[in-house]
């Protein structure tokens, strides 16, 4: 987490940088506007829809325990200006591997994590293996539990985002199942991955 860290501070100073640059490019070009042009006075600055994207905006989900398990961890989500960038460090579990999704609802409150829902599916998509041709927008994949029942995951995509506007890419408001067994990526709905061991909600 340190790493990921350093690397957004020199991301977030080198971002500064480059926008007060942008930012005088553009006053010199309205000045020429105004010189050799008769304005009209509406003119709009067309190119501002990146500011939608909260950069650096970082989320902290706490997976707790579900299905009698002993599973738990943390999961930090951070917005690049690439996309979001996932950082799961989990306690807790059996050895072996063990799948991990977003879920629709943002909500771990049954004891099995059922109330969370199906896998995060906006595109309507079957489900499968990331990176392939089908696969839901939730469909991570797995992470691999060491003999002490410890793992960790980093996984990033273009596919998500941090509260921005598109529905089709924000991740805020559902839910991260971690489940018993392995996600074998090509079962229906939900690649036969068992029992839900740890929930947390995204917010
Ligand atoms: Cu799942
Ligand atoms: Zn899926």
């Amino acid at each position: 987490m340190k790493k990921l860290t350093i690397a957004l501070m020199a991301f977030t100073i080198s971002l500064g940088m480059t926008s007060c640059k942008e930012e005088k490019k553009e006053d010199m070009q309205d000045e020429e506007m105004m010189e050799h042009s008769d304005h009209d006075g509406d003119h709009d600055h067309e190119d501002m829809d990146e500011t939608q994207l909260m950069i650096g905006k970082e989320l902290t989900v706490t997976l707790s325990a579900k299905s009698g398990s002993s599973a738990n961890g943390v999961i930090e989500f951070m917005q690049t200006e690439e996309g979001v960038v996932m950082e799961a460090d989990l306690s807790g579990l059996e050895p072996g591997p063990h799948a991990i999704h977003i879920h629709q609802n943002g909500d771990c409150s049954a004891e099995d994590g059922s109330s969370a829902g199906g896998h995060w599916d906006p595109t309507s998509e079957a489900h499968g293996k990331w990176g392939d041709e089908m696969h839901h927008s939730g469909d991570i994949g797995n992470l691999e539990a060491d003999e002490e029942g410890n793992a960790t995951l980093t996984f990033s995509t273009d596919k998500w985002c941090i509260s921005c506007d598109d529905d089709m890419k924000n991740i805020v408001g559902k839910g991260v199942i971690v489940h018993a067994k392995a996600d074998d990526f090509t079962s229906q709905p939900s690649g036969a991955a068992g029992a839900r061991v740890a929930c947390g909600v995204i917010e």
